[in-house]
């Protein structure tokens, strides 16, 4: 008789901490940072619905349709009851006034003179005082403008921002903010590690799944306005009428989130899909049939994106095939794409498989054709000279080509950084490579001045992240993914934003808004990628991740990158090696080459570094190796610490599952630790430091843990 009240009385406790801390009960992931869960802080929330309760939203289209749902939405869920919406302004006046500048009643505008700044995309967001109400106006220069406004006061509000402090004019530093999808027509989803790809293209395009809208939501909502559906080892199927009319179908549903679709296209496509026996790009049957196809597609989707092509690259055929060049490739299908206002997007992404150095390749093939490109081409350069590996310097194309559109790739799904299992917060990554100084034209000329033209004026401006997204209920796999998908697409819109703030930002939209749980939750992820670097690869070393799938340690098969033997570790690429430095400009180039000079984050990418060099600690090179790859694992272990410290703030699944991950990656930091040591301590001869712990792994363990993780581990559906 007494167990059902006492159960009761369980679930109400329960339910009654969970809302003192800001969880969502059911949260399942699925709602990403667009919860909307009632605001907790009373005081705020009054505030807020004081301010907030009554909205106008004019004008009238599928876009503003869409901002007026997702206000009313947000708002009611946030502020706990229903939002009193208004048609027009002859009505009791408005808290909150939404617009695009065309129906901002004129005497309104005259009052806001920032209005004149008012750029594409943009907003301008600000409070108005007549007498005694305060408005607050959402001005967009345009419908995706006013999208953006809305999603702004919402995070403002998610995040507990001062909404007297809100007034600002925004625009984005980038032009195209792109999510690039590698996702396979079968399905599978190249590097994706969470689940299967969302475009379900047997049911497209009679049937169109709400993932979709959320999708589109969600990227709108970070300022995402461009993706490409598919696999840039494209399959030339996609170019076929049957699926023009499933890509129409998903462009339908983007188009009102201000979300353009671009196609991965394979360049041998006329020689597969139709009679022709040649790809040349200044063929005129190869030529007529790529106009014809264009027009097809343009016929069906006015304001389709464009292409994407990986050319002569792991495989994939190209312009080269036939004596032509990247410029010829490239150019052929920008011609025809122009009547059509379509980018043609080209990856820069090559290398030769017996390169003794591959990290020359890139510069070496692009560079010449500065300027060669025409004006609605984008050249899209990984952020690395090598292959997104878990830390690089900065590609030494950026700032080499001026009279290029070059925009930045990332990769946002975690090949090389522990797939779905291990937390990594990347927006450190994206950081640290933005704010590299090229030095193109003398000091301050990052990376991210060179990608957004302020530094040489580069007409197109983009930034591209290949997408960790899949058909696993919460997107990413990972909980932790969800915060590199939302930081990279806030950076895409403005790069200046500090990494912490992202993870703020995120934390407080997806996770709790407790307080003490947010430093906690904060230290971990800002900390999380020095850690994954330290107990991978520390200090410039690369690639020793297992060959093919690349998960796990594999260091006795990455001779070609570390180059290990009795001297010393690292591939020595200073002028006196195989002089990759002189593709950087110089005081860069100098501080690389010199041993002495160069950061030690990269010593080991441009040296061949002395097992007994000392370092700025005063360690020596082996001692230091063995540092770093302690101190990753100790790291993660802080991480479990911080993690057992919110468990009172964040929803019960959401927290196990991290912290069942992390014990994962407790283990296999381990793994990577001893791996590395003991492979590399076969040519240091050195011991570990004796007030290290011991290895918990030996050989045996390394070759069981190998072909464990290949048949066990999910490794990305896509790989062969
Ligand atoms: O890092 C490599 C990946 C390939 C990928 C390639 C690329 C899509 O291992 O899976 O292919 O990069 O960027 O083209």
């Amino acid at each position: 008789m007494q167990k059902p009240i006492y159960f009761i009385l369980y679930i109400f406790i329960l339910l009654t901490i969970s809302f003192k801390h800001g969880i969502c009960k059911a949260d399942d992931g699925y709602n990403l940072w667009l919860r909307y869960e009632q605001i907790q802080d009373e005081q705020y929330r009054n505030t807020c619905k004081g301010a907030l309760n009554t909205i106008c939203v004019l004008g009238h289209s599928p876009a503003i349709e869409v901002a007026r749902r997702e206000l009313e939405r947000g708002l009611s869920g946030l502020l706990g009851t229903p939002i009193k919406t208004l048609s027009s302004l002859l009505e009791t006046p408005a808290g909150v006034i939404v617009t695009t500048l065309k129906d901002l009643p004129n005497e309104v505008a005259s009052q806001l003179p920032e209005l004149m700044q008012l750029q594409k995309e943009s907003f301008l967001i600000k409070q108005v005082k007549r007498g005694k109400v305060t408005t607050l106006y959402i001005v967009g220069k345009d419908d995706a403008g006013v999208l953006y406004g809305v999603f702004h006061l919402l995070r403002t509000i998610q995040t507990g921002g001062d909404l007297d402090d809100i007034d600002q004019l925004h625009f984005p530093k980038l032009q195209w903010r792109m999510l690039n999808h590698w996702d396979n027509l079968n399905g599978t989803v190249e590097r994706g590690y969470a689940g299967l790809s969302i475009w379900k293209w047997d049911e497209l395009p009679e049937k169109i799944d709400v993932r979709y809208i959320d999708y589109a939501r969600a990227n709108a909502s970070i300022g995402i306005n461009g993706v490409v559906l598919n696999n840039v080892n494209a399959s030339p199927q996609i170019l076929t009428p049957e699926y023009i009319e499933k890509v129409k179908a998903l462009a339908d549903v983007f188009r009102v989130y201000n979300i353009r679709v671009f196609l991965a296209v394979n360049f041998a496509s006329p020689k597969v899909l139709s009679a022709l026996q040649t790809a040349d790009p200044l063929n005129p049957d190869v030529k007529m049939w790529w106009k014809d196809r264009i027009a097809a597609i343009y016929q069906r989707i006015p304001d389709f994106g464009g292409f994407l092509v990986k050319a002569n690259s792991e495989g994939q055929p190209g312009p080269q095939d036939y004596g032509r060049t990247h410029a010829d490739g490239a150019n052929m299908l920008a011609t025809l794409l122009k009547p059509y206002n379509g980018i043609l997007i080209w990856r820069a992404f090559v290398y030769k498989a017996h390169n003794p150095d591959r990290v020359k390749d890139a510069y070496d093939e692009f560079k010449p054709f500065d300027g060669k490109f025409l004006p609605n081409v984008m050249l899209q350069t990984k952020n690395g000279p090598l292959d997104f590996q878990p830390k690089e310097p900065f590609s030494p194309l950026f700032g080499a080509m001026p009279h290029t559109s070059q925009i930045m790739e990332f990769q946002i799904t975690q090949e090389y950084l522990g797939f779905s299992t291990h937390l990594v917060y990347l927006a450190s990554l994206y950081k640290e490579v933005l704010e590299s100084d090229t030095y193109a034209n003398g000091e301050g000329s990052t990376v991210a001045r060179v990608i957004d033209g302020s530094l040489q004026g580069q007409r197109l401006t983009g930034m591209a992240g290949v997408a960790n997204i899949g058909t696993a209920r919460n997107w990413t796999g990972h909980p932790f993914g969800q915060a590199n998908w939302y930081a990279y697409g806030r950076l895409a819109w403005n790069h200046q934003l500090s990494a912490e703030q992202l993870a703020e930002e995120w934390i407080r939209m997806t996770l709790t808004t407790d307080t003490f749980a947010i430093v906690r939750i904060k230290a971990m992820m800002l900390n999380s990628y020095g850690y994954i670097v330290n107990y991978q690869t520390p200090l410039g070393l690369t690639v020793l991740s297992s060959v093919g799938h690349h998960y796990g340690p594999q260091p006795w098969a990455r001779k070609s990158f570390h180059k290990a033997d009795a001297n010393g570790l690292g591939f020595d690429r200073s002028l006196r090696g195989s002089a990759a430095v002189a593709q950087y400009f110089p005081p860069i180039r100098d501080s690389f080459d010199n041993i002495a000079t160069c950061p030690e984050k990269y010593i080991a990418w441009f040296h061949h570094v002395p097992w007994d060099h000392v370092m700025k600690s005063g360690r020596t090179f082996w001692e230091e190796l063995c540092f770093s790859y302690y101190n990753g694992v100790e790291g993660v272990r802080r991480m479990q610490k911080n993690w057992e410290q919110v468990r009172h703030a964040v929803a019960p699944a959401v927290y196990s599952r991290v912290e069942k991950l992390l014990e994962i990656q407790e283990d296999e930091a381990v793994w990577w630790r001893d791996a590395c040591l003991s492979y590399f301590n076969e040519f240091s001869k050195k011991t570990i430091p004796e007030m290290y712990e011991k290895p918990r792994y030996n050989q045996k363990d390394f070759k069981r843990k190998e072909s464990e993780s290949k048949s066990l581990r999910h490794y990305g559906t896509g790989y062969p």
